[in-house]
């Protein structure tokens, strides 16, 4: 497309789509028009693919997540399609900033973290090698909450993405289906009708999702809750305003906004609810298709594999079962078959806390006939074990986990440590039954947003030295490897680091008032807060090194910013303090004339996919500090060192499998294993002992407690100090010694400019296996069973 072409196709679409005329149109308006213009060319790609995936009659791949973090979709669709120069120059023509229409585009926060934007990174993989899949969510009115800090306090606020028209869905009205709730059951036989009590109807909205080079393009099919009967003119008509509205405002607070949990169990009705409406709505919807298809259910696992994004959609299993036999009437046995086949399930947590259940009470009431084929189900497994045990419904509740296990042919964990764990502990007697069932995939981040479009400039220098085959070959990444050797080379890495760090400390200048030097080691914690992923212990290494430099100032300190990123659960009081703190040591440290030439503490508020684009291509250091055994696998890990900086962190998720890439000389690595872990917590005062064994530690701790930070209420962080020394169950303070010395290993190796970044760069070379196009690959192989389709270059 010529820049001409693109510059009509976007005044076209400003006109004839927004309404708006050229002198009068804002940034939005230009906005829209330019992303409708990029649209155009993707629906095509688009048709294309579906209508092949019909014609070859292909077996289709169904993710089903209740969180879809797809951040914002604009740069990637003109970068994936090829049209970055053409769009670039009209919008000059035009005297538009690119920056000002990239910015506007509003965060779409469909997830809370993690797991949310795995599911974002797999639609585009899928998409990039030919895959015909598609993705199912809920298309939440309001996404995960907008941070603010008031007194350095988080507050939230509605995150209202859906206010102004989003360019990227089409409505579906024609796809509604009617979703039941309550009721009661009549069985007849082995089969039964269920007779719902409350029925709404989920509304289709689809997405395209494109691949590199638009060679392949899917679908993101979000599901909207509407009221089966709309507005009551009746009763409005006899006066009866506000009533009239009910049923409508009852329906749609189904979609209306995101949990902003992760890995608490909430036991919520509504979740229930949302759950069952998700999987119901897009379970119809796959067997429609294939009913469409086909003639005979047995050929389901054949043409069909539904993935379960954790146990969040794990009533698949059952839902699918009621269908095929109640509705079908397929022989029970041959059902759950048919079912399992069809199902894998990925495990993303072993947190205790964060493993699902509900109550078979509100269970029953809500689901009463998926109850009665659950406990079919547990039945039909103990007589195909010869167990006893083991059910997914006991003690009061449907345990998901095993509900998930027992309905999938595959189970998979999201990096090796995670998979291993999931063998000895959580899964430990369902993998002794089925030792063919778990497999690992590990995680894998998308290099086409994750290092291509969030940074231009490594991007440039890479392409430059061995092509740009590396965007959808990011094993080929290697081949940077012979560069790293190369002075010269390494001069204009550095430069590209360099450059990514102004550009981070204009914007931190310019948004948080605060000025860093570019120079210092950027050592960034970005993630969701919580005690398990130790915020709390990077804030106490801080404190022991601000004091260390206020002992002697003129010592010749290494100069840091220490960034932090992320959003409290808000009920979760414990994180939400680890936030206030981080914000009380900035306010006192970024103003200490003695320390802020070498510390600074910087916390942007509304962590998003959009401040980690920011973020990361700007980074030396990592931080990935979790207790080992904790965090499943971890994907910013992944993301900051392809983009080369260098992790400190312990071996924990795919921390290790990074580590065994970029080689253990690499890698500042501290902290007990998950094993030390396990036995060190059992033996009493575990705390209290490595307090009294580090002063530093100590000192730090003390500093807090006696409102060093909050001198208005010394008391302010007793939760946290006490929790610390006397309980911490998370570890932090025995392991905090080890991580000080991994810190000081740091600040040595960053004086040697030149190695620093030597090694920076062969995180970068030695990172593409992380790319999710092989973890997508891994599922296909090991999960899926499915090929995909052979691509053919844009013409
Ligand atoms: C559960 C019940 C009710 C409401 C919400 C939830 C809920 C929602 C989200 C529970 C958990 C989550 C999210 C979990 C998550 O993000 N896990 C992360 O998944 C990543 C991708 O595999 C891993 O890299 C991280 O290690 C893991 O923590």
């Amino acid at each position: 497309m010529t820049s001409a072409e693109m510059k009509a196709a976007i005044l076209h679409h400003l006109v004839y789509t927004q309404g708006k005329d050229a002198v009068t149109a804002k940034t939005y308006d230009w906005r829209m028009a330019l992303s409708y213009a990029v649209r155009d060319k993707i629906v095509d790609r688009w048709f294309e693919a579906t209508r092949r995936a019909y014609a070859e009659k292909r077996k289709r791949v169904y993710y089903l997540s209740l969180e879809f973090l797809i951040g914002r979709l604009l740069k990637d669709a003109i970068i994936n399609m090829r049209l970055e120069e053409s769009v670039l120059d009209a919008l000059k023509d035009l005297g538009i900033e690119w920056e000002e229409i990239i910015e506007d585009e509003p965060d779409a926060a469909l997830g809370n973290g993690g797991l949310g934007r795995l599911a974002a990174c797999f639609m585009e993989s899928q998409a990039t090698l030919g895959l015909p899949a598609m993705g199912y969510g809920i298309r939440y009115e309001n996404g995960l909450f907008r941070q603010r800090f008031e007194d350095g306090r988080q507050v939230e606020e509605p995150e209202d993405w859906l206010n102004q028209a989003h360019a990227w869905e089409f409505a579906r009205p024609e796809v509604s289906i009617d979703i039941g709730f309550g009721g009661h059951v009549q069985e007849i036989g082995s089969r039964a009708n269920w007779y719902p009590s409350e029925v709404l109807i989920a509304r289709a909205h689809d997405t395209p999702v494109i691949g590199w080079k638009g060679r392949w393009g899917n679908t993101l099919r979000l599901w909207e809750a509407r009221p089966m009967h709309g507005f009551d003119l009746a009763r409005f008509n006899r006066g009866d305003h506000t009533a009239a509205a009910e049923p409508e405002a009852m329906a749609r607070t189904l979609s209306r906004v995101l949990y902003p949990d992760d890995h608490t169990e909430q036991g919520k009705e509504l979740r229930l609810k949302q759950e069952f409406f998700h999987t119901a709505a897009s379970i119809r919807d796959i067997l429609r298709r294939f009913e469409s298809e086909y003639d005979d259910l047995r050929l389901l696992p054949k043409k069909a594999a539904i993935q379960i994004n954790d146990t969040h959609p794990a009533i698949a299993g059952p839902e699918l079962v009621r269908i095929l036999h109640d509705e079908r009437g397929i022989d029970f046995e041959e059902a759950v078959g048919i079912a399992r086949n069809t199902i894998s399930y990925t495990n993303h947590t072993l947190l205790p806390e964060a493993l699902e259940t509900w109550g078979e009470a509100r269970m029953g009431r809500l689901l009463p006939r998926h109850m009665q084929l659950i406990d079919r189900i547990d039945d039909l497994h103990r007589r195909e074990t010869g167990t006893h045990d083991l059910n997914a419904h006991h003690d009061g509740k449907v345990h998901m986990g095993t509900l998930g296990f027992i309905m999938a042919h595959k189970v998979n964990g999201v990096a090796a440590l995670h998979t291993e764990l999931m063998k000895s502990t959580v899964f430990k007697d369902l993998h002794e039954l089925h030792p063919e069932k778990i497999v690992n995939e590990t995680n894998g981040v998308t290099p086409r947003r994750w290092l291509l479009s969030c940074n231009p400039r490594l991007s440039s220098l890479i392409t430059d030295s061995i092509g740009d085959n590396w965007v959808d070959h990011a094993e080929d990444l290697k081949k940077l490897e012979p560069f790293t050797e190369d002075a010269g080379w390494i001069e204009k890495f550095t430069a590209a680091k360099h450059a990514n760090k102004v550009d981070l400390s204009n914007w931190i200048a310019e948004t948080l008032e605060i000025s860093v030097d570019p120079d210092s080691i950027f050592d960034i914690q970005v993630k969701r807060i919580h005690e398990y992923k130790r915020q709390h212990m990077n804030l106490l290494e801080t404190i022991a090194y601000w004091l260390e430099i206020r002992d002697n100032p003129n010592a010749g300190w290494t100069p840091r910013v220490k960034i932090f990123g992320g959003k409290a659960f808000p009920n979760y009081i414990y994180a939400k303090e680890m936030v206030h703190l981080a914000n009380d040591m900035a306010k006192v440290m970024n103003s200490d004339p003695l320390t802020s030439r070498f510390l600074k503490v910087v916390f942007p508020p509304n962590y998003n996919v959009s401040l980690a684009e920011r973020l990361i291509p700007a980074a030396d250091l990592s931080e990935q500090i979790s207790t080992a055994g904790k965090e499943a696998s971890g994907t910013g890990n992944m993301k900051f060192s392809l983009n080369g900086a260098l992790t400190i962190g312990t071996l924990d998720g795919a921390n290790v499998e990074i580590r065994e890439l970029v080689g253990a000389e690499n890698f500042f690595l501290f902290g007990m294993t998950a094993e030390e872990v396990m036995t060190h917590r059992a033996e009493a005062g575990h705390a209290a002992r490595a307090i009294a064994a580090d002063p530093r530690l100590a000192r730090a701790l003390e500093t807090i407690r006696s409102g060093g930070f909050s001198p208005e209420e010394p008391g302010r962080y007793h939760m946290i100090t006490d929790n610390l020394t006397h309980h911490d169950y998370f570890m932090v303070c025995s392991d905090f010694t080890d991580y000080w010395r991994a810190q000081r290993d740091v600040d040595a190796a960053f004086a040697d400019k030149a190695e620093w970044a030597r090694v920076a760069a062969l995180n970068t070379a030695r990172t593409g296996w992380f790319s999710s196009d092989r973890t997508i690959r891994g599922y296909m192989r090991d999960v899926w069973d499915v090929e995909a389709a052979p691509l053919v270059d844009l013409a």
